[in-house]
């Protein structure tokens, strides 16, 4: 018999305490997440969670992001089942504060990245039905729970600029078709797709600059944070 301490994961999965209110910021690759969290983040009500790219970057000393992008056919199938796995650990983390506010979800990995790993033939049938089956048995087991989708909605050829700007390593062979893809299926997920999804979802045009962005966040402050939508 296998004795499981008292204070397991899978206990803190299933019955963690829980936020009060779950933010999730969406946007494609360049959109501006990281500075959004990075404004919300000086409310004392706010818990912020970033997006774990350091833990992408290191798995048993492998850096399996860049792995990804250098063979997508060999990786994309244990890139994006890990990406899952830490973003799942974001949504069950108990919090102190009454937000909660994630960069990102379980939901953009499926209905975005994988997605398009898929239809453009870098994932398998048979790694497809995996993922989605490991997919839809969290979403419907275990908390995942979202209360308000914020969609930094950009123009694919801004995003290209900025992410030539930022220059992290791993993304430097991203053609703008990629990005084009990608904003197709965040518009197909967020925008035409209501009534599916599981919160409802505050639409930001991010193709602005960062003051001007910063503007616009504080002037939908409480939208985002005490749901006055
Ligand atoms: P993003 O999640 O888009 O984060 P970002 O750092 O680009 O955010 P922002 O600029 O808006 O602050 O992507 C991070 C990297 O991870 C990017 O190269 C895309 C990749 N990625 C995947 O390939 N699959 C996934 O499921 C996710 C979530 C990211």
């Amino acid at each position: 018999r296998i004795e499981l301490p008292e204070s397991n994961n899978f206990d803190m999965l299933v019955k963690g305490p829980k936020a009060k209110f779950t933010v999730c910021v969406e946007g494609n690759i360049g959109s501006g997440k990281s500075t959004f969290l990075q404004h919300f983040s000086q409310f004392g009500d706010v818990e912020v969670y970033e997006e774990p790219v350091h833990k992408w970057r290191s798995v048993r000393g492998f850096n399996l992001f860049d792995l990804m992008y250098k063979d997508p056919c060999r990786w994309s199938h244990t890139f994006q089942s890990y990406v899952m796995m830490t973003m799942l650990e974001l949504h069950v983390k108990s919090t102190t504060a009454p937000i909660k506010l994630i960069e990102r979800s379980l939901y953009s990995g499926r209905h975005c990245f994988v997605e398009n790993l898929y239809k453009s033939g870098k994932m398998t049938d048979i790694e497809y039905s995996v993922f989605c089956e490991w997919n839809k048995m969290i979403v419907q087991n275990l908390d995942v729970n979202v209360d308000l989708f914020v969609y930094l909605r950009t123009d694919p050829k801004v995003l290209n600029e900025r992410i030539k700007q930022r220059a992290r390593n791993e993304e430097q062979t991203i053609p703008l078709q990629y990005l084009v893809d990608l904003h197709t299926l965040h518009e197909k997920w967020l925008m035409e797709n209501n009534q599916n999804l599981p919160a409802p979802v505050l639409v930001l045009d991010a193709n602005d600059s960062l003051p001007a962005m910063y503007k616009k966040f504080e002037e939908h402050t409480s939208e985002i944070l005490f749901r006055k939508l």
